[in-house]
């Protein structure tokens, strides 16, 4: 079980949030000197930063964009006096990809991996009702016992540089917001919650856990505000009559509110919007609410222009609008988790999501996305002696991943690896731990997979059974057969997705990528590649094959927006698959998508 709770921050009756986004200070740790030097008590210089936001696209200096190592942040707060009394926390929502938290000089907390929340126990440390030093210090290095995975070498004039196995930019810092909490010391710690419906009723099997003393009292109210049912007790289940369901494109939400009382006092509140739905694998379907959904969408990342990584409100609701336009319904969290924002904002929306941990780049490959295509990185990933440590490291994510997002009703699956080494034979004990862990976390019991590439097939992975839907990224016509070639892509992919029907594997299949890069300033015809008219045929010619098997019951095209990645010969300026610029303009294959998302029915092939 985790150390503490990783409940969204929220304000309520007896809970105090207090955001400390802003300006900080920020200072780059060239000569690997801050530890010694004492900069947990101060850091030198007088640079500030946003919070949240990666640091690299601010500065005009290539040094410092590339920078690798220990970079420090710090901010001076008043811990109100009222707080005296609580259980105060520091809340990361994430800092990547490893982190050393100090209050007043003196260590609170250090979490590993860069893209869940963790919080710093403050309590005992903090001097209530004065000024109290924050100071961070985060690492960006990528090696192969942390998710996710890569190099950091060292070059001659003494810098250190990342070599990402995957591929996108090692964006890097306090990219999500920092919270200051002040909780009760009896408080609600975790919810757990599964749900079994019907037109008539839904039963809301539920379980609190909590800290102290205290007895719990459900309360659950529609959207109205009016309260539908309420219940007593840390465990049981809950009935609604006539529920109305959590649907695709009605995100319908209820208001679960836990109260903790000691006799009439309330101890503690906290209110969980939740979606009243069921999500289940039957055969070859994907069911919500017993019926059958096509999923439609997109890989993403959290990505913009000169934030980087950082969560970005307004890009938010801007991909949202655009995903609601083009008749998106779902999409994956390629290749980490994102902002919690955005799930709340999906919850919301009535989006489907694969929520997916950050395991990409296991497989060694200077290119992975490219490399693996070959089978050149082919390196027997699984074989080496970091794996125990990786494993650890994974694990871990994979349970904040699931202890963080389990309530949202959009995440309807789990993605546990992106392009894994999956065809090397000392894989499958790592695979089967991982799958194991994700059922045994999720009360809801939620469908997993992970996005396979083109090495994967058939004969050679050696752990698509273990996924109860699979997921493939395949990239005919692009990687594999490009241009004038296409109609062999098309050829050479049917021969693929014949041999998958072969094996009567009774499991739905879904594409979680596919796609062709395209810079958006080239046209030409006839087509060639990189040009947005290559993009719109490479698209039709998929989705023909995609209408082919009656078994493929989804599509995600690979990406949603053009991203920023590492600079090199395969990438111009970052990854230019996007079906929007990365300014979240439509190319023209946005319009394809558009006609096709909009007239296929939620239930297509059922
Ligand atoms: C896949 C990866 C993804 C890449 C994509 C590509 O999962 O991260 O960006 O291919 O090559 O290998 O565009």
């Amino acid at each position: 079980m985790l150390e503490h709770s990783l409940l969204y921050p929220l304000n309520t009756e007896t809970r105090t949030a207090l955001k400390l986004d802003g300006m900080w200070r920020f200072a780059l740790d060239w000569n690997s000197e801050g530890d010694e030097k004492g900069w947990k008590d101060h850091i030198p210089g007088r640079d500030t930063i946003p919070v949240p936001a990666s640091f690299q696209d601010f500065y005009t200096d290539k040094r410092i964009r590339e920078f690798t190592g220990d970079m420090w942040y710090e901010t001076d707060i008043v811990v109100p006096s009222f707080f005296k009394g609580s259980s105060v926390f520091l809340r990361f929502g994430a800092a990547t990809h490893r982190a050393v938290v100090y209050i007043n000089g003196e260590e609170v907390t250090r979490h590993e991996g860069g893209f869940l929340p963790f919080l710093a126990d403050i309590t005992e440390k903090a001097r209530y009702g004065e000024t109290n030093r924050i100071v961070v210090k985060i690492n960006n290095e990528l090696n192969e016992t942390n998710i996710p995975c890569g190099l950091t070498i060292t070059l001659s004039d003494g810098r250190k540089m990342v070599k990402p196995y995957f591929d996108f930019y090692n964006y890097s810092g306090l990219q999500r917001s920092v919270y200051l909490l002040a909780l009760p010391h009896d408080s609600i710690e975790d919810i757990d919650l599964s749900y079994s419906v019907s037109e008539k009723e839904a039963a809301i099997t539920y379980s609190v856990r909590t800290r102290g003393s205290g007895v719990v009292a459900l309360s659950l109210s529609d959207e109205s505000g009016r309260e539908v049912a309420s219940a007593d007790g840390s465990e049981g289940v809950i009935h609604v009559k006539n529920p109305h369901l959590w649907q695709v494109g009605n995100g319908y939400l209820y208001t679960l509110k836990a109260m903790l009382r000691s006799g009439s006092e309330l101890l503690d509140a906290y209110e969980l919007p939740i979606g009243i739905r069921e999500v289940r694998i039957d055969g070859e379907n994907i069911l919500l609410n017993g019926s059958p959904v096509y999923l439609k969408g997109f890989g993403k990342h959290e990505d913009s222009d000169i934030v980087g990584r950082g969560f970005n409100i307004g890009v938010m609701k801007r991909d949202f609008e655009l995903m609601k336009w083009i008749g998106a319904n779902s999409f994956r969290t390629s290749h980490y988790p994102y902002d919690e924002e955005i799930y709340r904002m999906a919850d919301r929306e009535g989006v489907l999501i694969i929520d997916e941990v950050p395991a990409v780049g296991l497989f060694e490959s200077l290119a992975n996305f490219f490399d693996a295509g070959t089978g050149k990185g082919a390196k027997s990933f699984f074989s080496k002696p970091t794996i125990p440590q990786l494993l650890e490291a994974h694990m871990r994510a994979l349970e904040e991943m699931i202890v963080r997002d389990k309530n949202h009703p959009s995440v309807i699956a789990w993605s546990l690896l992106n392009e894994p080494e999956s065809t090397d034979p000392n894989s499958y004990p790592y695979f089967k731990a991982l799958f194991d862990k994700a059922l045994e976390l999720d009360v809801q019991k939620r469908p997993r997979t992970f996005a396979m590439e083109v090495n994967s097939s058939p004969t050679k992975c050696k752990c698509f059974q273990l996924c109860d839907f699979i997921a493939l990224n395949r990239y005919y016509g692009w990687y594999i057969l490009g241009g004038n070639e296409i109609d062999e892509a098309q050829k050479r992919f049917r021969a693929e997705m014949d041999e998958w029907e072969a094996l009567h594997l009774n499991k739905p299949f879904i594409f979680s990528e596919y796609g062709a890069d395209t810079v958006p300033s080239e046209h030409k015809l006839p087509s060639v590649m990189w040009s947005q008219e290559y993009q719109v045929e490479v698209l039709e010619m998929l989705h023909s094959v995609f209408d082919s098997y009656s078994f493929v019951k989804g599509e995600q095209v690979w990406a949603f927006a053009d991203f920023q990645t590492t600079e090199g010969l395969m990438r111009v300026n970052g990854n230019k698959k996007g079906i929007f610029t990365r300014q979240r303009q439509p190319k023209d294959a946005a319009f394809l998508l558009r006609k096709r998302w909009l007239s296929l029915p939620v239930d297509y092939k059922s």
